[in-house]
């Protein structure tokens, strides 16, 4: 592990709280941290249970392109698969060098937007792409893993969170963002894009129908007082504070049982996620059910071939 303190990605961010997640040197739209504790010489004394994940394309206001968004899935599902990781902070660099802007994330890269859907790297055109790379909207790969990892997503917005970067945060379970900078505007229809999907249909089950069609269909822009009042974030606090609060949220969640949490984010998800949701839920109920006397009972009796034994499980509770 790299004792190493991180350069100083966003103004928000304190790099000796950090070391940079290794094996991701190769990242070039996102940055992805591992919160620390340093001693007084700044060697790493431990990890913390906590992930910075971002956006880093801030003089396009954190826009993603096809890479971006293979980057924040292997950096997601990384998180995903890391035994003492217990919250994602997802957020975006910057402000931005060339205006001072702030951005968590834009949303698609329009620039490379094609007129069949296709989202060209640099320099492909649409005879030259891999058509197995190709009119994959892949962005909803990364909400769906979001949605079902079982860690809690916190959506730090720190500038604009506009089109696809606003459906990200619908799908973090928590949002907090910049009382200064954060805003937020739903601008899929006026570019003729459309989050038909968890972007829109999870936005009115959290803040209600006429508040989510107003979103999609005025594409006005939100504060983050106004977002807090419609009940789609959590929390606004001034900038300087923004990545402190969030990892106060953090220390917070860690200090909860982990299998709790699990389980309610699958019973949180489940309702509005259809079979889907069931099966991620029960997934893990079956996980839990494998660590009974009984379930063990049923996989002996099969290995032992003999009838199982199930006299000494109740059918009542
Ligand atoms: C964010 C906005 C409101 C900020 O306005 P502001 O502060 O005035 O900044 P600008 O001067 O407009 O921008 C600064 C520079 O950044 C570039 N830029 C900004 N956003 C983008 C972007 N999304 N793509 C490319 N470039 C961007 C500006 O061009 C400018 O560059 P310069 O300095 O060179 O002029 C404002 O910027 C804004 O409205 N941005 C566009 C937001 C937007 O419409 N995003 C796309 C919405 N649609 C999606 O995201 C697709 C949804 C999606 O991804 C999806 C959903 C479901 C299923 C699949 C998908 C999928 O397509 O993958």
């Amino acid at each position: 592990m790299s004792n190493q303190i991180p350069a100083k990605v966003s103004d928000v961010f304190d790099p000796t709280r950090w070391r940079s997640v290794s094996g991701f040197d190769d990242f070039q739209d996102m940055t992805y941290h591992r919160q620390v504790e340093r001693s007084a010489d700044g060697t790493v004394a431990k990890d913390l249970p906590t992930v910075r994940i971002a956006f880093n394309r801030p003089e396009v206001r954190n826009a993603f392109r096809p890479g971006t968004v293979d980057e924040l899935y292997r950096a997601m599902d990384h998180a995903r698969m890391t035994p003492d990781v217990a919250t994602v902070l997802l957020t975006g660099n910057g402000p931005s060098p060339k205006d001072g802007g702030h951005s968590f994330c834009s949303g698609g890269d329009q620039r490379i937007r094609g007129r069949d859907g296709y989202r060209y790297a640099d320099g492909e055109t649409q005879e030259t792409i891999d058509p197995a790379r190709a009119g994959r909207l892949h962005i909803l790969e990364v909400q769906r893993l979001m949605r079902t990892m079982p860690k809690v997503v916190i959506a730090v917005v720190n500038g604009w969170a506009a089109g696809g970067g606003h459906s990200l945060h619908v799908v973090s379970d928590l949002t907090i963002a910049s009382r200064q900078h954060g805003k937020f505007k739903q601008t899929d229809a006026t570019v003729g894009s459309f989050d038909a999907g968890y972007g829109s249909a999870l936005l009115a089950r959290q803040i209600g129908q006429k508040a989510a069609r107003e979103i999609f269909f005025l594409a006005r822009e939100y504060s983050a007082e106004d977002m807090v009042r419609m009940g789609a974030v959590n929390e606004a606090v001034d900038h300087e504070r923004l990545e402190d609060v969030a990892l106060e949220y953090a220390a917070d969640i860690a200090r909860q049982s982990p299998q709790a949490i699990r389980m309610l984010k699958f019973a949180f998800n489940l309702a509005d996620d259809g079979l889907a949701g069931q099966q991620v839920f029960a997934g893990e109920a079956t996980r839990l059910a494998y660590m009974t006397d009984e379930a063990v009972e049923g996989k002996e009796a099969f290995l032992e071939k003999r009838d199982p034994d199930w006299s000494r499980f109740p059918h009542y509770f």
